[in-house]
């Protein structure tokens, strides 16, 4: 950098004629630099003004000015945070002390902001989480995901349109509170139990299993497709999860159930589900897989069609392979994700009212 000692804003004529083409600094103005990092874009600017960066990334201010930098992250972009002569995301506070150095870093984000869809089904409205469930799913198979809500007086639907959520209609008066179908007793979910591309509903009951089939506009009435996984047999929500997957490839979705002794599945042939047998012996109560304390559900990891277990354990998660008539052996796939990583999911007890 230049120092000028004589006449530093005369312009051309400098000193004894020297002609300096450098950029004048005043010795009393120590400069505030800043450097942007990451693959993300941002701006920072300053407050006294000086920095716009974008294209103005220096400053001189008078010593022992405070000067105050923001980061603003561009769309699509977040700021993660400083470095140099300030840390954290939050604003930069410098005291131009001397000179001083910092460095912006901005990232691409991993998610869109969220924007709000509906304005319905929300807590305002009275959807408690310890009284109704809410879930998604496709119901009129038009390949976007609706949302569903198990209410106090039936189910209601808002359709999605791709950019939002159309408004709420009832499109079952069953399978709601005011029926019996409390959070804290009763499983409700979705599947599409028929193949026909519409998610239909699946409520675990006191002396059953009960589906309620999309017609695309409503859900058709309830009917029994299973008298085993309820209630009456033991399968209490505090101990045992209960959910829907196809673990067989045939587009239909099957129950399974994590028991006492082993992993339950009962298939479906498309208008009720079969006699329920034991597909794993693992992931169960007698190996400690608790629900206050493991989450454990079904998906299909190996891209065969087929539904797979996998549990969030003590020391990471572990995966049972579908094979189309049992559940293979317990494997680690993940040494993240799990208890001893702090993963716990205890908030998750007050939902049932107990413990
Ligand atoms: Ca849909
Ligand atoms: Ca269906
Ligand atoms: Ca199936
Ligand atoms: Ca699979």
């Amino acid at each position: 950098m230049w120092i000028c000692l004589d006449n530093p804003l005369g312009g051309a004529g400098v000193g004894d004629g020297d002609f300096i083409t450098g950029q004048v600094y005043d010795i009393e103005k120590p400069i505030l630099t800043v450097a942007k990092a990451g693959t993300g874009s941002g701006t920072v600017t300053s407050s006294p003004a000086g920095i716009n960066c974008g294209l103005d990334c220096s400053e001189t201010y008078a010593a022992n000015t405070v000067v105050t930098l923001t980061a603003t992250r561009a769309a699509g972009s977040m700021f993660t945070g400083w470095s140099g002569a300030c840390s954290g995301t939050g604003s930069c506070v410098v005291s131009m002390t001397g000179a001083k150095s910092v460095t912006a870093t901005f990232s691409p984000k991993l998610f869109n902001d969220p924007g709000k869809w509906t304005s319905s089904f929300d807590l305002s409205h009275g959807w408690t989480v310890s009284q109704f469930v809410r879930t998604v799913g496709d119901v009129n198979n038009d390949g976007r995901d609706d949302l569903i809500g198990f209410g106090l007086d039936g189910v209601y639907v808002a359709l999605s349109n791709g950019s939002g959520f159309g408004a709420v209609s009832k499109w079952s008066s069953s399978f709601d509170l005011s029926h019996g179908w409390t959070v804290a007793d009763f499983v409700r979910t979705v599947g599409d139990v028929n193949n026909d591309g519409r998610d239909d509903l699946i409520g675990f009951g006191l002396d059953g299993v009960y589906v309620a089939l999309s017609n695309g506009t409503s859900f058709d009435p309830i009917s029994k497709w299973s008298s085993s996984f309820d209630l009456s047999h033991g399968w209490t929500v505090s101990q045992f999860v209960r959910t829907v997957g196809d673990v067989n490839n045939d587009g239909r979705d099957d129950l399974i159930g994590f028991g006492l002794d082993g992993v339950y599945v009962a298939l479906s042939n498309g208008t009720s589900f079969g006699s329920i047998s034991k597909w794993s012996s693992s992931f169960d109560l007698s190996h400690g897989w608790t629900v206050s304390q493991f989450v454990r559900t079904v998906g299909d990891v190996n891209f065969d069609g087929r539904d797979d277990l996998i549990g969030f354990g003590l020391d990471g998660v572990y995966v049972a392979l579908s094979n189309g008539t049992s559940f293979g052996s317990i494997s680690k796939w993940s040494s993240s994700f799990d208890l001893s990583h702090g993963w716990t999911v205890a908030s998750l007890c007050g939902r049932w009212g107990r413990q």
